[in-house]
């Protein structure tokens, strides 16, 4: 790693520590968001109409690496993988891939929660990395996270009651295709309807962290 990368993972570093996200800017090259795209968007459409949605969010599909050799490997060795674990300081495990989109017009979005392992008696903390495959912003239904809320405990239902949505502590994660936010598994984040003529696709890769210490484990995972 050259001089002027590590001053700026050390950057990210510190950002990621304090607020419990950060914002990676130019992520992925173009041809790598086409690729993410090309993978996973007809998957989602395919999968959507055969009834796979995640329940209530009929936009959001889960565990997209059982059904895609290419996802199967981002999710275990893409560069990111490398990346988290130096954000980090500690090796990550890959646990699921799944598209969140936003047609134009949902106006379901999706209430504030933490990303938890909810197997039984599992207490490791994780990570999830948030790729934008468009342009992604208030009105279109960015990401919002709460600032700081990493460091707090926070049941793991969905939605949380009692966040205030429009603290000075909130931040809107309005991004470009090839950004990405990576957030702690304990840091409370929602995402608003789409109200703009515009579509909001994006996927996410979520990773446990076995070596997480204790006061950061996490609960559960959704
Ligand atoms: O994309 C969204 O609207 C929500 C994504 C999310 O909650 C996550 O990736 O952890």
């Amino acid at each position: 790693m050259t001089a002027g990368n590590e001053d700026k993972l050390r950057l990210l570093k510190a950002e990621y520590d304090r607020d419990g996200f950060v914002v990676v800017r130019g992520f992925l090259s173009d041809a790598e968001v086409r690729e993410l795209r090309i993978r996973a968007l007809p998957l989602a459409d395919r999968m959507t109409s055969q009834d796979h949605g995640a329940g209530k969010y009929k936009n959001v599909i889960k565990s997209l690496h059982h059904y895609d050799g290419y996802l199967d490997a981002q999710l275990k060795s893409g560069k990111h993988v490398q990346f988290l674990e130096q954000l980090l300081g500690g090796e990550v495990a890959g646990l699921s891939v799944a598209w969140f989109g936003r047609p134009e017009g949902d106006l379901q979005g999706i209430g504030p929660h933490i990303d938890a392992l909810g197997r039984e008696g599992d207490s490791k903390g994780g990570v999830t990395i948030w790729f934008a495959l468009d342009p992604v912003n208030i009105k279109n239904g960015c990401l919002q996270y709460l600032s700081g809320s990493h460091r707090e405990d926070y049941a793991n239902v969905m939605p949380i009651p009692n966040i205030d949505q429009e603290s000075t502590d909130v931040i809107a994660a309005e991004l470009e295709p090839g950004d990405a936010v990576v957030h702690s598994a304990r840091t409370v984040h929602w995402s608003g309807g789409n109200h703009s003529d515009e579509p909001r696709d994006a996927v996410s890769f979520f990773y446990s962290c076995p070596s997480d210490s204790a006061e950061r484990q996490a609960s559960g995972f959704h």
